[in-house]
């Protein structure tokens, strides 16, 4: 069994901004990527928050961030932004890029950002969140590294490319959905290595294409998709409209970039941003009561909705904290040594 420790989410807050400025971060940048990491742990994300510090310090020695990268906003068409992260962490990029994404959004009805040569460690959904905290159907994609191989192969192709999707409601919560179409997230399976646990079958092989319940192996062999040739098309589909149709780079391409240096991944985002109110006119309103409908029509039977382990997440860990690994914590403040 992990022994766990509690730490309030201000003590989450203040470790990570330590971490990320004793490394030389700017201060914009530390306090974008601090926030999806204090997110990540406050929704009970392990795998994208506070572990992601141990990330963040390695892909930095590594000399793979640009720390104080500014990025530049490019208006390039009437529905499409560009943001140059100039190397440096997605997280500014997208913060700067959003508002004009909106703004087109409203204008045009749908409207597209790409976020260029990026460092990419984050979680979608608090982008996608946002946007439809702000009344937009979002959609977020982006590449990784070559870690998963193709359902029928057997080497890594893709990268573990999560798909975000949200969708606005009445209330504060609206409807979210974000996962790898790898069968689960490599920051989980890494989670389970540090604690020397197995893992399920089906979510990796060893580097002979055999399944494997070691999580050592499945990193370094393959990680397998979600769904067979369904979780392969759709990577796929990311490999193609997050890399070459915004100009940037495939998962095999940013591996190839990293040069052994198991860095965060470098490359792409494309997020897309649909105005329900623009398509819909005087209509809009009826439409989304059916929307919510249908929405109801899965919760009533007792099926949940995605994030609804989240926001019930957040409610508790604003009040109670948050349970972390006590090796975890040990290896992250001894990143301030
Ligand atoms: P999970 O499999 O843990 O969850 C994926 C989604 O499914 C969540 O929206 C989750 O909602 C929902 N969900 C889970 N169980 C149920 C259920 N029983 N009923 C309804 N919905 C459910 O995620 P992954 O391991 O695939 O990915 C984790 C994170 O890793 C993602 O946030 C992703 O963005 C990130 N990631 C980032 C990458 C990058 O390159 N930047 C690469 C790969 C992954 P809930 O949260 O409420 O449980
Ligand atoms: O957990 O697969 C992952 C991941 C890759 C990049 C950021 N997270």
């Amino acid at each position: 069994m992990t022994e766990t420790v509690r730490i309030s989410l201000d003590e989450v807050r203040t470790l990570a901004e330590a971490v990320l400025s004793r490394h030389g971060l700017s201060e914009p940048h530390v306090k974008a990527v601090a926030d999806t990491i204090v997110a990540g742990e406050r929704d009970e994300c392990a795998s994208h928050g506070i572990y992601r510090l141990l990330v963040c310090a390695h892909t930095i020695k590594a000399g793979k961030v640009s720390l104080d990268a500014e990025p530049v906003v490019q208006d390039i068409a009437p529905a499409l932004v560009k943001v140059d992260a100039k190397g440096g962490y997605a997280q500014l990029a997208f913060n700067m890029g959003k508002p004009v994404l909106a703004e087109k959004a409203r204008q045009c009805g749908i409207a597209a950002m790409a976020i260029n040569r990026c460092i990419h460690f984050s979680a979608l959904w608090p982008e996608v969140e946002e946007l439809a905290g702000n009344g937009l159907v979002a959609l977020a994609f982006t590449p990784s590294h070559a870690w998963v191989a193709p359902a029928g192969g057997k080497k890594p192709i893709f990268g573990t490319n999560p798909i975000a999707f949200g969708w606005p409601r009445p209330g504060p919560h609206p409807y979210v959905f974000d996962f790898a179409t790898s069968a689960v997230a490599r920051g989980e399976i890494e989670l389970h290595r540090r604690e020397g646990k197995s893992i399920p079958l089906g979510w990796g092989i060893d580097a002979n294409g055999n399944p494997t319940t070691d999580a050592t192996e499945a990193l370094e062999g393959a990680m397998l998709t979600f769904g067979g040739h369904k979780g392969s098309a759709l990577s796929t589909m990311i490999e193609l409209i997050a890399g070459p149709l915004i100009g940037d780079m495939t998962s095999a391409e940013s591996l190839a970039h990293d040069d052994g240096a198991k860095a965060s991944p470098y490359g792409g985002e494309l997020i897309i941003a649909i105005d329900p109110a623009r398509f819909l006119g005087s209509l809009a309103a009826e439409h989304l009561a059916r929307a919510e409908a249908l929405l109801e029509g899965i919760t009533s039977q007792g099926a949940r909705l995605p994030s609804q382990r989240r926001y019930e997440a957040r409610a508790r860990t604003a009040l109670g904290g948050v349970r972390v690994p006590r090796t975890l914590l040990e290896d992250i403040r001894a990143l301030l040594d």
